[in-house]
């Protein structure tokens, strides 16, 4: 086998052919002020600020320039300018990455591009079941708009309300219905992007059939930025719920948990659209750092699943479904207890607590964090695996596994020690721990990255566990398309 050092990954951050990217010069500085204009450029330490740090606090970047263009024909006026002058781009939609994905280098030799007067919704169109938003439209706005036409957009996550279309699009984002709908891939219908040397793709029209040769959109999803920069995508719309239940349900492990699934699945069919695992001690930090939010059953169960089924019938359809089912769930002890939301008010609720767990969990501290998918029947195996390694490995530290169930998807974090310094303990213990638990991952057939992507975070990971093959093919392709590395310097390849 190839040993993975070889795999031409390096030359594309920062350097081609030897020649490094360049800082931004004074000039190309002043000319992309003038056409910018006031709103679309700045320089001010105190406007970038709060852009230069990622949601995690675990990267601090520089640039030279905050870059607001509110027209694709701006972004081309920056790309282009960018690739003849050798100047990375950082794309920046809500700053929400898991992984440093939107956060520069800290070098400073890069200029910062956000999307977010890229914000309005073009059009949406009843009979093509599709909507055109711009990158910086953020996810909320998306589901409102979908709403007041009588028709759903299919993906959501907990930090909808400042995830943006380009993010969303970029990272491939997955969610709690990816189950049923599946990721971003599934949703977006078309795409149109400045590449990176400066040129327009117009591929938004809504094709659900379209053959002509290599899928430049799909390469575009998950491209985390380092292809090109999405400036508005087509995203497919679902028709609105008749009605929808939302429960809370207490079992006894995650093997349980997927029992639990397949059974419903076989009663109710598609209608089961999110299956989300919350451990005990997860749920206690979630009551412990959110206000106001109030444990669903009476006792703390060691596992729990929020269940959402959604029915084309109105009113109570979908109550009457979900209780019936979970009655028998209860009865055969498959189900330990259960809590169905009693109005959209509780619903909510339980959404609150599943969609607060990464913002509890970063009230608590540094983690060690991992997001990886096995396939799913091998998920509770993978559980028991790795909680046995991590205790033999790791003493003292505390396993916080949630999350996307349904999907093999858990993000399989872990809290250092709690007496001692957890960032001291995470730089000398952490490194060693993510190689356990990638091992373990990559033995079962499994991802590092699930849904966030390679960002900064992952690279070495990603190098150190992924098929050369893959990275072969992935750095040829980035090569052919953005020779020069200005697009997302030192994401995804160093
Ligand atoms: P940013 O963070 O700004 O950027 C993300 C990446 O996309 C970067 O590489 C950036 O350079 C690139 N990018 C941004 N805009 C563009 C553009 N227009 N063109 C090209 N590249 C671009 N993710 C999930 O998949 N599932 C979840 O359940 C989930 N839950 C989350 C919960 C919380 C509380 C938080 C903080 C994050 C969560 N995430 C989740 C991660 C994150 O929200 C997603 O990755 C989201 O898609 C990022 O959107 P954003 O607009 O914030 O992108
Ligand atoms: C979620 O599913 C997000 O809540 C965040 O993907 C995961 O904080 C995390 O590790
Ligand atoms: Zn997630």
């Amino acid at each position: 086998m190839r040993p993975r050092e070889s795999v031409c990954m390096r030359p594309f951050g920062g350097s081609v052919g030897g020649m490094a990217l360049r800082p931004p010069s004074a000039a190309l500085l002043s000319d992309l002020a003038a056409a910018l204009g006031p709103r679309g450029f700045s320089s001010d330490p105190n406007d970038m600020k709060p852009w230069l740090t990622d949601w995690r606090g675990r990267y601090q970047g520089a640039a030279a320039a905050l870059l607001s263009p509110a027209t694709a024909e701006e972004v081309r006026t920056i790309v282009a300018r960018c690739a003849s002058e050798r100047v990375g781009l950082v794309p920046q939609g809500g700053n929400t990455s898991m992984v440093g994905g939107a956060t520069p280098e800290a070098d400073g030799r890069s200029l910062l591009l956000s999307t977010r007067r890229l914000n309005r919704i073009r059009s949406l169109s009843q009979d093509e079941n599709a909507l055109v938003a711009e990158a910086g439209v953020i996810l909320t706005q998306v589901h409102e708009a979908a709403e007041q036409a009588g028709r759903r957009f299919p993906l959501s996550l907990g930090a909808k309300g400042s995830a943006t279309v380009g993010g969303l699009v970029s990272t491939n984002a997955g969610g709690t219905q990816v189950l049923r709908f599946g990721p971003m891939r599934s949703l977006v219908l078309g795409i149109e992007a400045v590449l990176p040397d400066g040129s327009l793709y117009s591929g938004l029209s809504a094709l659900r059939k379209d053959n002509r040769g290599y899928d430049l959109k799909q390469l575009l999803i998950g491209g985390e930025g380092t292809l090109g920069i999405v400036t508005a995508a087509s995203l497919k719309l679902v028709p609105a719920p008749g009605s929808r239940a939302v429960a809370w349900v207490g079992i006894a492990s995650p093997a349980d948990a997927l029992r639990l699934l397949r059974w419903l699945e076989g009663r109710l069919g598609e209608s089961v659209e999110a299956f989300e695992l919350v451990p005990r001690e997860v749920l206690v930090s979630v009551l412990h750092h959110i206000p106001g939010v109030r444990a669903p059953l009476a006792e703390l169960h060691a596992w729990n699943v929020l269940i959402e089924l959604v029915s084309p019938g109105s009113g109570s359809e979908a109550d009457a479904l979900i209780s019936e089912a979970l009655a028998e769930a209860l009865d055969s002890g498959l189900a330990l207890d259960a809590m169905l939301a009693a109005s959209e008010a509780q619903a909510q609720g339980l959404w609150r607590i599943r969609e607060s767990i990464a913002e509890a969990e970063r009230l608590e501290g540094p983690s060690v964090k991992h997001d990886i998918s096995v396939p799913v029947s091998r998920l509770p195996e993978f559980m028991d695996k790795a909680r046995a390694a991590i205790e033999r490995g790791f003493p003292g530290t505390r396993i916080v596994a949630f999350g996307h169930l349904g999907d093999g998807n858990l993000h399989y974090n872990v809290l250092p020690p709690e007496d001692g310094d957890a960032a001291a303990w995470i730089s000398v213990n952490g490194g060693k721990m993510t190689a356990l638990v990638h091992d373990l991952v990559t033995s079962e057939g499994g991802s590092i990255s699930a849904e966030h992507g390679i960002g900064q975070h992952k690279i070495g990971e990603l190098m150190r566990t992924a098929d050369p093959a893959l990275l072969a093919a992935q750095a040829a392709i980035k090569k052919a398309l953005d020779p020069a590395g200005i697009m997302n310097p030192h994401k995804l390849f160093t």
